[in-house]
């Protein structure tokens, strides 16, 4: 005799695809954009030294999305899937004549007042940020791909966080340049791009609801490394 309840009845059926990418969306409650410190830099609250320091250790972070999709890639037997995904790669990297998201990102911190030796050195990042972006790599290099490929998802929030920047930064810190923003003017479409397909391999793969509450807690998972990076600049720069 079937001794399951309604209730555990309907909480083991899974998410149609509109309700699992509602959750998946409703996670954004937790994105870094809530930040404090992000809040402040929204608000114009953030002197030079603290745009500085932001813009030095996220560098790390920037650095390091290229060895994590190549992780993603490495574990992907999916042609397909590669043949996407490396896009991923080249946005950062760059490829043939265009420079990339590193180099637009080395542009930023000129801007900001880093010498690109210096930024290079990475002298300035703090061990709580490369214990988070180290995490994040560490984790897509041993974790299947297609929950790598979830951990990605954060990005259906970062369009607006680069808008945020766009919008503000002009107008609170008139002494930075405004080519140095061209990282955060081509990251809006790209993320758009990254998120159509991340979705689609997230919504394709995880299909019982237990698989469906793992890719929950694997963009909570990813979720706290961006707001523990936040957390290590915020304290390194009061
Ligand atoms: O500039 C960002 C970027 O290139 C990526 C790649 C993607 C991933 O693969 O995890 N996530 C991501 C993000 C970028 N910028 C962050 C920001 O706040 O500027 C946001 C971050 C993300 O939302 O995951």
């Amino acid at each position: 005799m079937n001794t399951m309840t309604r209730d555990e009845t309907t909480m083991s059926l899974p998410w149609s695809r509109t309700e699992f990418e509602a959750h998946l969306r409703a996670k954004g409650a937790g994105y870094h954009i809530y930040h404090p410190f992000n809040v402040k830099m929204n608000n114009g609250e953030l002197s030079d030294d603290q745009i500085r320091g932001w813009v030095a250790n996220r560098f790390y972070y920037q650095i390091m999305i290229p060895q994590k999709d190549a992780a993603i890639m490495s574990n992907c037997p999916d042609r397909e899937t590669r043949r996407k995904w490396v896009q991923r790669i080249h946005d950062h990297d760059g490829w043939e004549d265009n420079a990339g998201g590193i180099e637009a990102w080395t542009k930023l911190g000129e801007a900001v007042g880093i010498p690109r030796d210096d930024l290079w050195s990475l002298k300035h990042v703090v061990p709580g940020v490369r214990f988070a972006v180290d995490a994040y790599v560490n984790f897509a290099r041993q974790a299947p791909w297609q929950e790598a490929v979830c951990s990605s998802l954060t990005e259906m929030f970062a369009p607006k966080i680069h808008k945020d920047r766009l919008a503000n930064w002009p107008q609170h810190y008139p002494w930075i340049e405004s080519s140095g923003l061209q990282y955060f003017r081509s990251r809006v479409s790209l993320a758009e791009r990254d998120v159509v397909h991340g979705l689609q391999v997230t919504l394709d793969h995880f299909n019982s609801r237990t698989q469906q509450d793992r890719a929950l807690n694997i963009l909570q998972f990813k979720l706290d490394i961006l707001w523990s990076i936040s957390d290590a600049i915020e304290k390194a720069y009061p």
